[in-house]
């Protein structure tokens, strides 16, 4: 079918603890459960023509596993990395083997909480950050990301 190579592929990855979303914490996270997250990206990407797969994991092997993977799969990544955020310089390296665009995304505004969340592993490597906006920091990331590729 003509146009099926513009298809983009993007690879969500969503870093420790954030499948407790919408079950803990709501003040902090909100009330949006990983799944609901998850199918709203996949249809927002449907709309643009790109096929948007998730996946979660709280082991950070899984998810450098995962990036390897997506150097052959995906066109770009958006990923919240949880706490690795802050820690992980494996996950950071990952990333830049990988060498596709990468969005860095946060539900909450990192620096508006603890010193130690305000510095990033990943932001300097990234092609962008958003973060602050509940759920719709990860909409708001694919949106940029799928700009960014179909440029
Ligand atoms: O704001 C974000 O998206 C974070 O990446 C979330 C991480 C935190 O370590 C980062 O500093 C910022 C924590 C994810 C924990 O997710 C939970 C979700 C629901 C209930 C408890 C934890």
């Amino acid at each position: 079918m003509a146009g099926k190579s513009l298809v983009h592929r993007v690879q969500v990855l969503h870093g420790p603890n954030l499948n407790l979303l919408g079950a803990r914490e709501p003040e902090q996270y909100g009330r949006v459960t990983l799944q609901e997250i998850d199918a709203q990206l996949a249809d927002f990407g449907r709309a643009r023509g790109a096929l948007v797969q998730s996946f979660q994991s709280n082991h950070e092997g899984a998810l450098i596993d995962r990036i390897q993977q997506a150097r052959t799969d995906a066109q770009g990544l958006v990923i919240n990395p949880g706490g690795f955020t802050h820690s992980s310089v494996a996950l950071r390296d990952a990333l830049l083997a990988c060498a596709l665009p990468i969005v860095e995304v946060h539900l909450s505004n990192i620096h508006a909480r603890e010193t130690f969340r305000h510095t990033s592993l990943i932001s300097d490597i990234a092609l962008g950050v958003v973060c602050g906006f509940g759920a719709s920091s990860y909409r708001l990331g694919l949106e940029a990301l799928l700009e960014h590729l179909e440029r």
